[in-house]
């Protein structure tokens, strides 16, 4: 079983994830972590923050000498603005210098100062805030390695940003630079014109803009997730870790919501037979790779919806002091336009997360070298026949 459990507030001393499942000899670096943090950290329309924070990574534990031990991996990712926030974020007795008392509508604050019994929003935003995606992508980062070993790859791409949207097409691996190297992650040219153009626009005006990622499984055997029970669907799985993502309000996997609306005859992936590979196929991906909740061996698909962020550099929205209970608007806070640039790569590592964990539960192994030999030696083959037998008139 391949779990992790993140750790660490947006402003504290450092991020932490522990990855417990991994299986021993996969090569892992420093730089393999902080390569794909840096990717996260991509997208017109992000914070000042994005320019001045480095992602510091520590490999804690459970990698010794560029490989896995096979005990949990522990990832430190050092908030390099902590020396700003020691006094407000400290952990030892004291109070804070400003408490925050005018929730942002769209945001956790109120919700969570309600459940917990908080009085200043802080308690609470400084969790939900999305720096904890960097917490993940380290993990992410470590599956995406050991599926590269089984022939799987995961990219994502802005396919709408601000209303603009993408042709749609769709990018390969190999055109993974291609989409990085995009202001907007977008892999078509013309619409990432307009989405900066959007951007642009809503920066003006101290407004958010949200948009919708696509991620694109490439590699992926029939036969991970199972029908057999509700917790174990691929799509279920897929649709929770990647609806888990902060400010993601919406999964669809393959045609989704289209789906609903054609006619069963336009709806499904025909079936052939390919002699010659041995294998069988399927021309399209309307289903997402997935049907019953088995993979198919098909594209695996999913688009994410990220609604604009909640915290505006020019709060308008109505909220309610909570210490006057007075009518106000919400605590400005210095933020970013979009990052549904990055949501996509945090999509990538919540997809690549769910897809090492069930190759894990269906290859098994506790060595690398074993969980390919035990991926090598899978046929995803039918088992025999069974030959009808005549109804007997006894
Ligand atoms: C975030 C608000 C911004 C983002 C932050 C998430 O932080 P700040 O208010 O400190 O500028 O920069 O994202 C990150 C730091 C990150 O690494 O992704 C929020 O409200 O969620």
């Amino acid at each position: 079983m391949l779990r992790f459990l993140t750790a660490g507030e947006s402003h504290g001393r450092a991020l932490v994830v522990v990855v417990e499942g991994l299986p021993a000899g996969l090569p892992v670096t420093r730089q393999l972590v902080q390569a794909e943090l840096a990717r996260r950290r991509l997208g017109y329309g992000r914070g000042p923050r994005m320019r001045f924070e480095a992602d510091e990574v520590t490999l804690l534990g459970g990698v010794r000498h560029g490989r896995t031990l096979g005990s949990p991996v522990a990832i430190e990712i050092a908030n390099t603005e902590w020396p700003k926030w020691e006094q407000e974020m400290s952990p030892d007795p004291g109070s804070p210098s400003r408490v925050l008392t005018t929730p942002r509508p769209g945001h956790v604050d109120l919700a969570g100062m309600q459940k917990y019994g908080f009085g200043d929003a802080r308690d609470v935003l400084e969790r939900a805030s999305a720096r904890e995606t960097a917490a993940r992508v380290a993990a992410g980062a470590l599956a995406k390695a050991m599926l590269a070993h089984l022939g799987m790859q995961v990219v994502s791409h802005v396919v709408a940003l601000g209303g603009e949207w993408s042709s749609g097409r769709r990018p390969e691996p190999a055109d993974l630079d291609t989409v990085d190297a995009s202001a907007v992650r977008c892999f078509d040219a013309a619409a990432e014109e307009r989405m900066v153009a959007a951007v642009k626009a809503a920066a003006k005006v101290g407004d958010s803009l949200g948009g919708v990622a696509e991620v694109l499984a490439y590699g992926v055997p029939v036969g991970l997730g199972s029908h057999v029970h509700w917790d174990r669907k691929l799509d279920g799985l897929l649709a929770q870790a990647l609806m888990s993502i902060q400010a993601v309000k919406a999964v669809e996997i393959g045609d989704g919501f289209d789906v609903a609306g054609r006619r069963g005859s336009e709806a499904h992936d025909a079936i052939s037979w390919d002699a010659d590979a041995g294998e069988y196929r399927r021309q399209t991906s309307r289903a997402g790779g997935v049907e019953g909740g088995i993979s198919t061996g098909a594209l695996v698909v999913a688009r994410v919806a990220m609604k604009p962020l909640a915290t505006l550099n020019r709060p308008v929205l109505g909220t309610v002091d909570v210490a006057t209970k007075e009518s106000t608007v919400s605590f400005k806070e210095r933020t970013d336009v979009t990052a549904v640039p990055a949501m996509g790569v945090v999509a990538e590592t919540m997809t690549a997360l769910v897809l090492a964990a069930e190759a894990l539960r269906k290859f098994g192994g506790d060595s690398l070298a074993e969980l390919v030999r035990n991926r090598d030696g899978y046929l995803g083959s039918l088992g025999d026949t069974p030959s009808a037998v005549a109804a007997g008139d006894g």
